[in-house]
């Protein structure tokens, strides 16, 4: 049985499910979001990691149905995750290529958001500058319905894509996420430490907020909040977790 086929099947039997990677002010480490990243509890093969499922369901259209199930449970686990925190926590969720340009996209986001009662402003969605780049124009249209429902987009693994840096002030964006490979070797890599520079003077002057991806060491974050980054996420703040899990991790976080 082929990995797509066991897919298909593995929908339908519940395999799927969502792990929580907390987004934390870089300053306090107080958690102020999560990002999802889906995961499948295979009976035999145990945890299949998304970069082995992802792009298969990308090509097979999968990815479709995965992602709208994802965006519902992600909106309705937010509530809960508010709840526990007694404070308005935001849910990070990754929207593949395919996903984004399918012409029920909005249909699936406002599902969500009305099935699961989490105001838009709780949900951002993050997409890639490559996902921006095939069809800005259809992009426009999309970012700015999504901007009415007060939802924020993030642009994911910033720095790594081919695009126009004009797509910033032209379309409605409010994160940039710095993608690990800039942070990694922080704060040794003077080459990698200019970069980050930049995207945090960017960032500042187009009135974007900042999450460095992958920070795993106290000088990493150190070196991070005294250049004025507001949010990380990484091994060293929390890495992904089940929601059981997440909401122990708030617990502690009050
Ligand atoms: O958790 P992990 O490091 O294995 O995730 C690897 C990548 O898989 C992420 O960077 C992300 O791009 C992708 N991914 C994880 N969860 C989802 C999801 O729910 N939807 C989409 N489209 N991609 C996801
Ligand atoms: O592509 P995207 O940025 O959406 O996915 C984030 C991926 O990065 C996830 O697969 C997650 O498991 C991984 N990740 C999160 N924090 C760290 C970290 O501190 N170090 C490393 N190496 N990977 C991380
Ligand atoms: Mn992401
Ligand atoms: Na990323």
């Amino acid at each position: 049985i082929s990995l797509e086929a066991a897919m298909f099947q593995a929908i339908r039997e519940g395999e799927f499910l969502l792990y929580y990677q907390p987004i934390v002010n870089a300053r306090t480490r107080i958690i102020e979001g999560f990002e999802t990243l889906m995961r499948w509890k295979h009976p035999t093969l145990g945890m299949v990691p998304p970069a082995r499922f992802v792009p298969i369901a990308e090509t097979n259209g999968l990815i479709n149905m995965l992602g709208a199930w994802a965006l519902k449970a992600a909106c309705m686990q937010i509530r809960q995750f508010s709840e526990v925190a007694k404070r308005e926590l935001y849910i990070s969720v990754n929207i593949s290529p395919r996903q984004f340009r399918s012409d029920r996209f909005l249909a699936v986001l406002d599902d969500a958001l009305a099935f699961s009662g989490t105001p838009g402003r709780q949900l951002v969605l993050e997409i890639t500058e490559g996902t921006l780049m095939v069809d800005p124009a259809h992009a426009e249209t999309i970012l700015v319905k999504m901007a009415e429902r007060e939802a924020r987009i993030a642009i994911d693994d910033f720095g790594t894509g081919y695009s126009s840096l004009a797509y910033l002030s032209r379309f409605p964006i409010s994160v940039l996420k710095i993608d690990r490979a800039f942070i990694r070797d922080l704060p040794q890599s003077e080459k990698d430490a200019a970069i980050c520079n930049a995207v945090l003077g960017l960032a500042k002057h187009l009135d974007l907020s900042v999450v460095a991806e992958g920070v795993e060491t106290e000088q990493q974050l150190e070196w991070l909040d005294q250049r004025g980054c507001q949010y990380v996420q990484g091994y060293l703040t929390g890495k992904p977790m089940s929601a059981h899990v997440a909401v122990a991790a708030l617990n502690e976080n009050l």
